[in-house]
């Protein structure tokens, strides 16, 4: 990485306020991919997060005292429950009707006093507690602090010193071993002296209890919502120390003057499946111990940081670097809004990748609002999977950020929803096929939740199918399309039988629905064919019809498809140019003019149904809203801005947002996303918001540099995905394009597209092309 020294005012204020000696203790540990920080963390959100994929913990780097605030992913309260709502098939047409006149407060009425699921809420995502270290004889602050994470090695440590004695903790989430572990060590034999004991905040009152050197917390989970708690959770602390003695009382553990300690954690719950309680956690926690007998911290470290890296290293960026980045990341964030610090960026950029793999990995769930960190029993929004938005955007940086593995959980979700969400599209609508509306749980509850102004929106499904296309858009294995085919099909199964014409314009509509959580300003926001569901469900059916394209079999449906996508209702321009959010013309009359969710921008991104250079006029009303949006909002919001204007091709005002998302409003001291309060999506869609500055991957073509801020001259993004299985390096200079590579994982055809310049490009498996530019024109080098 080269270091372009930019000497802004505020950079050089920065530097001169280190002194010399720390200055150069500083440099040492600056590095692109590291966190860091010279003191303890006090809230959570200072804490920082490893993760093995199912189990988290936030690492608060205590010199005397050390806490890690623990998660395993299927921790979430209540049980199996079916939230279907017998009541609400024969309250259906009335609700329609009632939209159809334009009473939207009454039809609002009855969804809510017959059309919400039951219970009306979802389950939560719970903590199981804390594993607490205290270290007796230590002080409170130690010598030479620093703690830190570093995001390649994918490890947390914190280093002191005290009475002359260098310790080092290390704490890794390992996805190969399945456990969190724990590495104490210091520079004078028989330091170590450590007090284990484990608390939980869950109603449940978990016990804790200790066999030989294994500290155990055992409990379950909490009701919720009239849902009786049917999980058993069991957390396995396995104390080995070198050295020194082990010994228990009641239910805590104690190390006295130890060389070294390894702790292992392990944490099941007996959550199988949706519908399936009858895990046994402590069998499953003492069965990972089991495999891990022997295998020394060394080989646990490496087995880790290979698994890790084969992921994370896929990608490799650079955004240039200044003197702002030898500051710790607390500092940095506070400065930023005044501060030149593109490896800031940078840094955030990874870090999203780096969450994901710590969060979502094949076998376990999908990263849920707070991906898998929370410390709380009732978290807000009970940190489930808001699939209105949230979750989407979570897996916006997967595919093209090389992390195709990570998707996993979010297609086996879908599975799941497909089979719950069937007897849903049953029972409340009569229709076949499936559906599922703004929020799921672990339960895979689909029916509508909270009130029917945020509930009452069927085509929450339909957008996560997107995803499951995507996934075989940008990897091309035709085995998996067929398998998930019938996923897609069974959502464009139920539109096409719960779409309604509407009476004003004959198009197919769906209804009753809302453009998410934005009240239209007419008694509502329950209203027929929002923009953003026409959107959505295009796509869907698109899908459906490319899929069937390379599969065949599937005839007859291809022709209703064919027939119901002609009459979906088309996009429309309003009386302000603005592109329409409803069918009429009703943005100027909305009750939050600058509202956060911009849903009927979906076509701009994720999806490319609009686009400066093949639709400019619908772009331009996507400008023209995107400008009377505004772009200060909650976090993912500001993030969803981001992706729009790099969509834009306005690399300047995309950089500008960015700024936004990471300044201390937005941007916790550990980096993760401040809606607030903390919310991972902002996360998520600010790496994939960076991607798409760099490189576009839409309607088969590939865009290198739509959207480069001038703030970023020279750089790099290697490793890159895009569709049609293809890997795409681009690197710049002088604020120019200079090389980008072009790798084939299948045969295909690719249309590369910068600054006015085409080129076709054919490439078979394992094929690589070079191309540069030569006469102002791309050509393969
Ligand atoms: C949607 C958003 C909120 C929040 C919640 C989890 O409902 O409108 O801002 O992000 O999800």
């Amino acid at each position: 990485m080269t270091l372009t020294r930019r000497s802004t005012l505020a950079v050089l204020g920065a530097a001169s306020a280190l002194t010399t000696a720390s200055a150069r203790a500083a440099t040492a540990k600056a590095s692109p991919l590291r966190l860091w920080y010279r003191q303890p963390a006090k809230e959570w959100v200072e804490a920082l997060p490893i993760g093995s994929g199912k189990l988290g913990a936030m690492v608060f780097g205590g010199v005397a005292s050390e806490r890690l605030q623990l998660n395993e992913d299927t921790l979430w309260a209540g049980g199996p429950y079916d939230p279907a709502n017998p009541e609400a098939l024969a309250a259906l047409p009335e609700i329609r009707r009632l939209i159809d006149v334009g009473d939207y407060a009454k039809a609002t009425d009855l969804a809510n006093a017959k059309f919400m699921g039951t219970p009306k809420r979802q389950m939560a995502y719970q903590t199981i507690g804390d594993l607490k270290l205290d270290f007796p004889g230590l002080p409170e602050a130690g010598g030479d602090y620093v703690r830190d994470l570093d995001i390649d090695g994918a490890i947390a440590a914190t280093t002191f010193t005290a009475g002359g004695v260098q310790y080092r903790r290390e704490v890794i989430g390992s996805h190969p071993d399945g456990v969190i572990a724990v590495r104490l060590s210091a520079s004078r034999k028989g330091a170590i002296s450590v007090d284990l004991s484990v608390a939980s905040p869950l109603k449940s009152n978990p016990v804790a209890s200790v066999e030989g050197k294994v500290l155990i917390l055992t409990g379950s989970n909490e009701s919720r919502e009239g849902i009786p708690a049917a999980l058993t959770v069991e957390c396995r602390v396995e104390v080995r120390a070198k050295g020194g003695t082990v010994s228990g009382q009641g239910g805590a553990l104690s190390v006295k003057n130890a060389d070294e300690v390894v702790l292992l954690i392990a944490a099941a719950t007996s959550y199988r499946r949706f519908d399936d309680v009858s895990g046994d956690p402590k069998a499953l926690n003492k069965a990972t111990l089991a495999k891990l007998a022997g295998k020394p911290w060394a080989n646990l470290l490496a087995d880790h940081q290979a698994d890790h890296r084969a992921l994370f290293r896929r990608v490799s960026v650079d955004f240039g670097r200044t003197r702002a980045d030898l500051l710790p990341t607390d500092e940095r964030i506070q400065q930023s809004p005044t501060t030149d610090d593109p490896s800031l960026a940078a840094l955030y950029y990874q870090y999203g990748r780096y969450l994901l793999i710590a969060s979502s990995r094949p076998g376990g769930q999908p990263a849920n609002l707070q991906g898998i960190w929370n410390d709380k029993t009732s978290p807000p929004w009970e940190s489930k999977y808001t699939i209105n938005i949230n979750t989407e955007m979570n897996y916006w940086p997967a595919e093209p950020t090389n992390l195709a593995p990570c998707v996993e959980p979010l297609i086996a979700l879908v599975q799941d929803l497909a089979k719950t969400g069937a007897r849903t599209a049953k029972v409340m609508y009569g229709a076949r096929g499936w559906v599922a509306h703004h929020n799921t749980d672990l339960w895979r509850a689909t029916a509508p939740v909270d009130g029917a102004f945020w509930g009452v929106w069927p085509t929450g499904g339909a957008w996560l199918c997107k995803h499951v296309f995507d996934h075989y858009d940008y990897n091309r294995d035709r085995a998996y399309l067929a398998r998930v085919y019938p996923l897609m099909k069974g959502s464009a199964r139920f539109f096409l039988d719960t779409l309604v014409v509407d009476p004003k314009s004959g198009a197919l509509v769906t209804s009753p629905s809302i453009s998410p959580e934005n009240d239209h300003g007419h008694g509502s926001s329950l209203v027929a064919g929002p923009t953003m569901d026409q959107a959505i469900i295009r796509d869907l059916f698109d899908n459906c019809l490319k899929a069937e394209a390379l599969l065949g079999a599937d005839r007859a449906f291809v022709a209703e498809l064919k027939a119901a996508r002609d009459k979906l209702a088309p996009y429309k321009i309003g009386k302000d140019g603005q592109l329409q959010e409803w069918q009429e013309d009703w943005d100027a009359d909305a009750k939050e003019p600058q509202h956060r969710h911009v849903s009927h921008l979906y076509g701009l991104f994720p999806s490319d149904q609009i686009e400066i250079d093949t639709t400019p006029k619908l772009a331009a009303a996507a400008k023209t809203t995107l400008l009377k949006r505004g772009d200060m909002t909650t976090g993912w919001a500001i993030a969803w801005r981001l992706n729009l204007w790099a969509r834009l091709g306005e690399g300047d005002h995309a950089h500008s947002v960015l700024n936004l998302l990471l300044g201390p409003e937005r941007t916790y001291p550990n980096m993760f996303d401040a809606h607030p309060p903390f919310q991972i999506d902002g996360n998520f869609g600010g790496t994939s918001g960076m991607t798409e500055m760099i490189l576009q991957s839409r309607n088969d073509r590939l865009y290198l540099l739509p959207a480069l801020p001038s703030a970023w001259p020279t750089g790099h993004m290697t490793g890159l995905r895009a569709r049609g299985a293809v890997g795409v390096d681009v690197r710049w200079a002088g604020g120019k394009l200079t090389e980008a590579v072009l790798t084939a994982s299948a045969d295909g055809r690719h249309t590369v597209v910068h600054a006015g310049s085409t080129l076709v490009v054919d490439l078979k498996k394992g094929q690589s092309a070079r191309l540069a530019i030569r006469d102002g024109a791309l050509v393969r080098a």
